[in-house]
């Protein structure tokens, strides 16, 4: 089967391939983890599953992989010793949830004091 346009040109399916170099801290055969390029907080890590799907709007009915990604999230949180400290995870969608890369992640943040505030 051919790459579709979008995921031809997804930064994110290129590092899940190994294509682009990314700092990744666990991989399996569906979920990949990574260091954010620009770290928001001193752990900062993406959680994105390898097959190219926009965002988890579009992943609603696939409870399978959206547990999946959100149970590898946690088990990376805890691998960074996050758990007793604290950490968010956060997805984000379209253009006022602020999304800049159009390939699912759940962002794995940690190792400081969030704002309580999301927005
Ligand atoms: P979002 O706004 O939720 O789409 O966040 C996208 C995140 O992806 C942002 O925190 C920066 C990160 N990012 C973008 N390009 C790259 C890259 O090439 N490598 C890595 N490791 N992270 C990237």
């Amino acid at each position: 089967m051919s790459a579709s346009a979008s995921e031809q040109d997804c930064v994110f399916c290129a590092i899940t391939r190994g294509d682009i170099p990314s700092d990744r801290v666990y991989s399996d055969d569906q979920v990949v983890a990574f260091r954010d390029i620009n770290p928001q907080a001193p752990a900062h890590l993406l959680v994105a599953p390898r097959r190219h799907v926009a965002s988890i709007d579009q992943l609603r009915d696939d409870e399978a992989l959206l547990g999946r990604v959100m149970s590898v999230a946690v088990r990376v949180a805890q691998a960074e010793d996050l758990a007793e400290s604290g950490y968010r995870l956060a997805t984000n969608h379209g253009r006022d949830g602020a999304q800049t890369v159009p390939h699912l992640h759940v962002h794995v943040l940690g190792g400081r004091a969030l704002r309580g505030r999301l927005g």
